[in-house]
């Protein structure tokens, strides 16, 4: 018998109003032992919630949902109650007295959802990421996920390779024989293979989650005194990094992330960079930056035109104190403020190539791993032999059934929900 499962899904009380859900074949009993008769299925009612004795707890908003047409796919009670502290622990307490009751674990309430099919593992990676978005073109591209752009994308695919399945299998079949089943039967099967091949490369080529939900790595180098640090705290709006003239302050990398028009950035202030004359500290602050450097999705440097690495973005500061050098990208001063629109509409440019276009979906980790292994079995299925094509095709039909988590293994689901919050 699956267990019912209770836990506040709204936020941290205290509050105006908090949503405690139940989920589960006693979810209604349960609520029925609190509120009396309540009330039909999508329609919201009041009603007052009282412990065994009796006693009075709370007034409430009820919202009932059947199974399966509710966010679990079970029986589902909605509770909107009044959000303090004690009121919220006093209705959670005596509903997990309830017989068939307990709370839920961290996710609990989506996996569910998606053993009951209400949901697919692209469409929960997507909540999963629309509950940490932070910024909006985080939230954007979780909710092109969440709401099953890919999840489409992949069907396609499925169906593609199916039918390129179907020809292989007739190819086989007829492969003894004279009269082969339409000259272009194979033709027709290899372009199918090509236009999933090429679907599929374009789709990992385009920007990643990763990108996306950790930052664009924006590091600000160049030689000591070159005023990185000013820098980074102008575009931070806060004194992250110490600033004074003395070359060599700075000699840890400090991050600091920020979202510049909805888009967000990791700013990275480094050691200055200079050869002689330094400690062994500083030494590690300088193979840091490098490092850092090379990491970069978007370096500023701040030093000589001539010494710019390849694509970085040649910012000649200081220009208040320091005349600048022709060839810069930008000139600017963060002590009086010239040029730093045009920095941040230059690094707005560059970041919003690295990420998804509006609208558009990006790939996890994981995702785009499973789709290299389809890429794999398509490079196996591109032969002469009818019989290696299709088993071939098989694999990557496989492969993709993967991805949807057809076959999601317990380990991978337990690893994608602990990072859920308890009551989602
Ligand atoms: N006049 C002027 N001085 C600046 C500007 N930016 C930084 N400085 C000064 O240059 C010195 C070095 O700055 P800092 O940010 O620590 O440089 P870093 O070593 O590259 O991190 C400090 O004395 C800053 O006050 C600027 O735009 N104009
Ligand atoms: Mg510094």
């Amino acid at each position: 018998v699956t267990d019912t499962i209770l836990a506040l899904s709204s936020g941290a009380p205290p509050a105006a109003i908090a949503v405690i859900r139940l989920s589960g074949p006693a979810a209604l009993r349960a609520g029925e032992a609190l509120a009396g008769r309540l009330p039909p299925a999508r329609q919201a009612a009041v009603r007052r919630l009282r412990d065994g004795d009796g006693a009075l707890l709370d007034e409430a908003l009820l919202l009932v949902f059947l199974a399966p047409a509710s966010a679990t796919g079970e029986d589902v009670l909605e509770i909107q109650c009044h959000g303090g502290r004690a009121v919220v622990a006093a209705i959670e307490a005596a509903l997990a007295r309830q017989p068939g009751v307990r709370r839920a674990a961290p996710g609990e309430f989506t996996r569910r959802a998606l053993a009951n099919g209400r949901l697919g593992l692209n469409e929960v990676e997507g909540l999963s990421d629309l509950l940490a978005a932070e910024t909006e073109s985080q939230r954007r591209a979780a909710l092109a996920m969440h709401e099953g752009h890919f999840s489409r994308q992949i069907a396609q695919w499925y169906e593609a390779l199916l039918q390129a399945g179907a020809l292989a299998e007739a190819l086989l079949d007829f492969s003894d024989e004279d009269d082969v089943p339409g000259a272009d039967a194979e033709d027709v099967l290899r372009r199918r293979i090509a236009q999933v091949r090429e679907g599929i490369v374009a789709r990992l080529a385009a920007p990643r989650a990763e990108r996306l939900r950790d930052g664009i790595r924006v590091v600000i180098a160049g030689p000591p005194n070159s005023g990185k640090s000013t820098l980074l705290n102008a575009l931070a709006g806060r004194e992250a990094a110490i600033v004074t003239s003395v070359a060599g302050t700075t000699r840890d990398r400090i991050d600091v992330p920020v979202a510049l028009a909805g888009v967000p950035l990791v700013l990275s202030d480094t050691a200055g960079l200079r050869p002689e004359g330094v400690d062994e500290a500083e030494a590690i602050g300088i193979a840091r930056a490098r490092a850092a450097m090379a990491d970069a999705d978007i370096l500023l440097w701040l030093g000589r035109v001539a010494e710019a690495p390849a694509r970085s973005v040649r910012v000649a500061s200081r220009c208040d104190l320091v005349p600048p050098e022709p060839g810069a990208d930008i000139v600017l001063s963060a002590h009086r403020g010239d040029g730093m629109a045009g920095l941040r509409a230059i690094l707005l440019e560059r970041a919003r190539a690295l990420l998804p276009r509006e609208g558009d979906y990006a790939l996890s980790r994981r995702q785009a791993e499973a789709l290299e292994a389809v890429l794999d079995a398509l490079r196996d299925a591109d032969d002469a032999d009818p019989l290696i094509m299709a088993e071939g095709l098989r694999q990557a039909r496989r492969a993709l059934d993967r991805l949807t988590g057809q076959d999601g293994t317990e380990a991978m689901l337990d690893r994608l929900f602990a990072g859920f919050c308890i009551g989602k």
